[in-house]
């Protein structure tokens, strides 16, 4: 990797530093999705099958699976797989069962009350990519919350032919509807409805540029109502290290980002240029015993060592990419925690490698990428429902508020918000006149 010395870079330079691949979003790609998108919204199941035979080379007639292909996926599941997704979903589940919202009410004054109440969004379509890694943890991560949310309808859609293991998780995880379709044509499946693939509400999960430009173009589109988790961009891990720090497992943990896509991106900031030396040799050495070593070398091309002069300005270097994943690999990693402003997850010490928060350890791996970490929170459960408030006056009550809100409405010069109160104010000294 590149490396560079935070302190000999101009301002521009350093934003370069800082800078990730940008993001596909070419008029080419957004023309090609949208045929797709109409072409789904018009033909339904019809373009689903004929997609499904152009772009993944399968021919299907039934696009849902039967409870007996379900069975018979499982089946082929070997039992180490069946032990490891039960340990992983024990963690996921307990970590976000513990996510529960508990209502509020508040008596912002005398007979004003104020509620905040929060129930689950009841239709959800998650998607899973198949392809070279079919992501089973990506099952547990949105499916697991989604019922534990208590979401009604949960449809999963995956690209033939779907993964058996995908199919095991699924099962695991409470779904029962799975569809094999993918690409812009299953996410516009999720948007419009088809025949088969009922329409739902939001729409989850991680995709190619294909399905992520899909899931910006129905979240926009005014013939349908659906929203989705959160912009998706390649992913991304920031690792801080200072010298004690293991040029091996730093060289690990980066590769393990590195190897999910050629557009990942990979930093490691650190205060010591002979462990930076050291990381790059041992990535060498590490990198031609990848199978993906293809992948991850184009991924390290557009990646970068900083050299800063300590682990306050380490952080700043981190708050200011803004990282999907940050780990810390210093002597009491705890201490920088609070100086982290922008980072979708954190993992803290030596012996906490980004692959256990991608696939068992219980916290969501469907993070903020290409710096929404600033703004956007990680999955939670939250995101499978919708909070909303209420309001309850009684006739004290709005004694109490009618003439604020009637002064603030005269203000904004509309008269029938105004009318509304007063003519109940009228209503209330009319009787208290009669009493
Ligand atoms: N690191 C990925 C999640 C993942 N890794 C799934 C392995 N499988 C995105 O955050
Ligand atoms: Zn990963």
């Amino acid at each position: 990797m590149q490396i560079l010395n935070w302190h000999n870079l101009t301002e521009t330079e350093r934003k370069n530093a800082l800078s990730r691949s940008p993001l596909v979003g070419d008029e080419s790609l957004e023309k090609n999705v949208a045929v797709i998108v109409n072409k789904v919204k018009t033909e339904q199941d019809a373009a689903l099958i004929a997609y499904n035979q152009q772009f993944d080379g399968v021919s299907l007639t039934e696009l849902k699976l039967s409870a007996a292909q379900i069975d018979a996926a499982c089946c082929r599941v070997n039992e180490d797989i069946k032990q490891a997704v039960a340990q992983a979903m024990d963690n996921i589940e307990s970590f976000h069962l513990a996510q529960q919202f508990e209502p509020i009410t508040v008596d912002t004054q005398v007979g004003v009350r104020c509620e905040l109440r929060s129930e689950a969004i009841e239709k959800v379509g998650l998607y899973i990519p198949g392809g070279t890694a079919p992501l089973i943890s990506t099952v547990m991560m949105l499916a697991l919350p989604a019922k534990i949310a208590g979401c009604e309808q949960r449809i999963l859609v995956s690209p033939p032919p779907i993964n058996d293991a995908i199919v095991y998780a699924a099962n695991a995880c409470g779904i029962t509807e799975i569809f094999q379709v993918g690409g812009a044509q299953a996410i516009a499946a999720l948007a419009f409805g088809t025949e088969s693939v009922p329409a739902v509400d939001k729409i989850f999960g991680p995709g190619n540029r294909y399905v992520t430009e899909a899931k910006r173009l129905v979240s926009q589109d005014s013939r349908c109502v659906v929203s989705i988790d959160m912009p998706a961009g390649p992913s991304e891990v920031l690792l801080i290290a200072e010298k004690e720090a293991n040029p091996e497992f730093i060289a690990a943990d980066l590769l393990s980002q590195a190897e999910h896509g050629p557009d990942s991106q990979v930093m490691l900031v650190t205060d010591c240029a002979a462990l930076a030396d050291d990381v790059n040799a041992a990535l060498n050495r590490q990198l031609e015993a990848l199978p993906r070593i293809d992948i991850a070398q184009q991924a390290l091309e557009s990646s970068r060592t900083i050299l800063v002069s300590d682990m306050k300005e380490a952080a700043l270097v981190s708050n200011r990419y803004g990282p999907e994943h940050l780990i810390i690999q210093t002597q009491t990693p705890r201490d920088l925690l609070t100086s982290i402003r922008a980072a979708g997850s954190v993992f803290l010490g030596a012996y906490t490698p980004e692959s256990v928060g991608d696939y068992a350890s219980g916290t969501n791996h469907v993070l903020p990428t290409y710096g929404y970490s600033r703004a956007v929170s990680s999955l939670s459960l939250a995101d499978f429902s919708r909070r909303f408030t209420v309001q309850e006056l009684t006739a004290d009550g709005l004694l109490g508020l009618g003439e604020t809100v009637m002064i603030l409405a005269a203000a904004e010069q509309l008269d029938a918000h105004k009318n509304a109160v007063k003519l109940r104010l009228d209503s209330l000294s009319l009787q208290e006149g009669k009493a």
